[in-house]
């Protein structure tokens, strides 16, 4: 049957050129290397995806892709046997990485290549941004598809390429992160960060622990939502993560932001130590406020390490990623760094690697800890481990996004945290795997908000964790910024209406 189409499109004589008419696709990330050409690709009525070596589920993907453009198609196991070809093959790991692919587009159709399962995905996801933002509806129906022609060779800068949502100030549950899962695959990001618990909320079932998500879960800042993740949600979003190449990292937020867990359990707390809250908070109270640095572990009781084994246990047998974090900011006490020490043993025992903000570089962690930087000067590192960037100057997604923004903040920067700010990011450092923008929801009470706090800005993020730095560049951005406006609409998006974006 193939061999016949074959036959029969190569007897009706070369397929009929297409001049390309307008400007390229918006691509966001920006590809490391492109070439337009001038011609337009036809998708034909009639479509074959083969692929080889592991690269099945990228061509159900792509089959997906087609179908909601209203086109279908048959996939074959092969080598370049069809008009859509997607080939993996390790060998290709020195040139593309981990996560590189090359899209080709030409007059027979679209050939990719990539050494990793993850590399063809992100081609699929360039792709997609080619197809008319109608597509994000899921049901476009229109005669002819045109793509346009192009070669695309393309890797990312960084490994480590993220977003966080605090669900513990004001409760996101797994409607809210699954969405959140699949508009950060269209712009490849990989990394999304769970704070899981702080002194308003406890929201992962710790099975060994009942009292944590039934007191602890219940409530929030004043007008958030309270609720939790059971392990089977918290499992369920992990592997619909994995299917789009995002790891979730957990974080437990310790010794300091733990006042949840006191509540839960008060041996916890120190003896005599029942006037604990910025406001006399004392327990069963919930706290609904808004302070930080005020609660924290009774760091003399050995019992507390107990507690610690036993959450990051279970934690950590729910988690496929490498890494859980232990939170460690804002808290002052003489035994912070013997507990910042024993957590870590801990979370290595338990097969994982350790993360924390960066204050737990003031204790001699092991060199395979990781540091998030949320703050240029910060106390004295005692150890050289690597680095994720989410300086609040640039990433802190909290902060407004124009001076004065309603229910954001601006301690970090008066003026707030513009797009062109996350833009400008920088860094030359060897130890920097990559860069993660925060958003912490004292004041982000809703799904709309959420939203409007994470995009356009993480359009920014993708971009400065994928593209080399001298390869970018603002105004140009802010056009495929533009080019992007109708793909959010499609997908539901509440983004901010940036003013220095032309929407079109
Ligand atoms: C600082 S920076 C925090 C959070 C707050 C945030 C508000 C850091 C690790 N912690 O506890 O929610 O500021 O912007």
């Amino acid at each position: 049957f193939l061999l016949i189409t074959v036959l029969l499109s190569s007897c009706s004589g070369s397929p009929e050129v297409i001049k390309a008419e307008g400007p390229p696709p918006s691509v966001i990330p920006l590809p490391q290397s492109v070439e337009w050409k001038d011609n337009m690709y036809l998708i034909p009525e009639v479509n074959h995806i083969c692929y080889n070596n592991g690269g099945e589920k990228t061509a159900e993907w792509l089959q997906q892709l087609l179908k909601v453009a209203n086109i279908e198609s048959e996939i074959n196991s092969g080598e370049s046997c069809g008009n859509w070809n997607i080939s993996i093959d390790s060998a290709l790991q020195e040139e593309l990485g981990e996560e590189g692919y090359t899209l080709e587009i030409n007059d027979s159709g679209v050939t990719i290549n990539s050494a990793t399962e993850a590399g063809s995905f992100y081609a699929i996801q360039s792709l997609r941004q080619f197809f008319p933002a109608e597509i994000e509806q899921g049901n476009f129906v229109k005669d002819d598809v045109l793509l346009r022609q192009t070669f695309i060779q393309d890797k990312p800068e960084y490994s480590w390429r993220g977003t966080m949502v605090d669900v513990a100030r004001s409760f996101f549950g797994i409607d809210y992160l699954k969405q959140h899962v699949d508009r950060m695959a269209l712009y490849k990001l990989n990394r999304l960060h769970l704070h899981l618990t702080d002194d308003q909320g406890w929201r992962i079932e710790i099975k060994g622990k009942p009292l944590l998500t039934e007191i602890g879960s219940k409530g929030s800042v004043e007008g958030g939502r309270s609720g939790y993740l059971t392990q089977e949600e918290y499992k369920e979003l992990q592997d619909y993560a994995l299917e789009r190449n995002i790891v979730i990292i957990p974080e437990v937020d310790m010794p300091g932001h733990i006042y949840s867990a006191l509540l839960a359990y008060p041996e916890l707390n120190c003896p005599g130590n029942s006037n604990i809250g910025p406001k006399g908070v004392t327990p069963p109270e919930l706290y609904t406020g808004y302070e930080v640095g005020w609660s924290k572990f009774c760091l003399e009781k050995p019992e507390i390490y107990d507690f610690v084994s036993d959450v990051i246990r279970e934690l950590s047998n729910i988690t496929k990623g490498p890494w859980i974090h232990i939170g460690g900011d804002e808290i002052e006490d003489p035994r912070y760094e013997e507990f910042v020490v024993k957590a870590d043993s801990i979370v290595q025992q338990h097969g994982k690697l350790t993360i924390g903000w960066q204050e737990i570089t003031q204790a001699p962690v092991s060199p395979n800890a990781i540091s998030q930087k949320w703050w240029a000067g910060h106390g004295e590192s005692v150890v050289n481990v690597k680095e994720i960037q989410s300086f609040c100057s640039n990433f802190y997604l909290d902060h407004a996004n124009v001076p004065g923004q309603e229910n954001t903040l601006n301690w970090c920067k008066e003026t707030g945290v513009s797009i062109e700010d996350v833009y400008s990011f920088s860094s030359n450092d060897p130890n920097v795997i990559g860069v993660e923008a925060p958003v912490w929801t004292e004041h982000v009470l809703s799904d709309e908000m959420l939203d409007d706090r994470f995009w356009p800005r993480t359009l920014a993020v993708a971009e400065v964790g994928w593209t080399l730095e001298s390869k970018r560049d603002f105004k140009e951005f802010l056009v495929r910024v533009a080019g992007q406006g109708e793909r959010l609409n499609n997908l539901g998006i509440h983004y901010f209406d940036t003013p220095n974006v032309q929407w079109n």
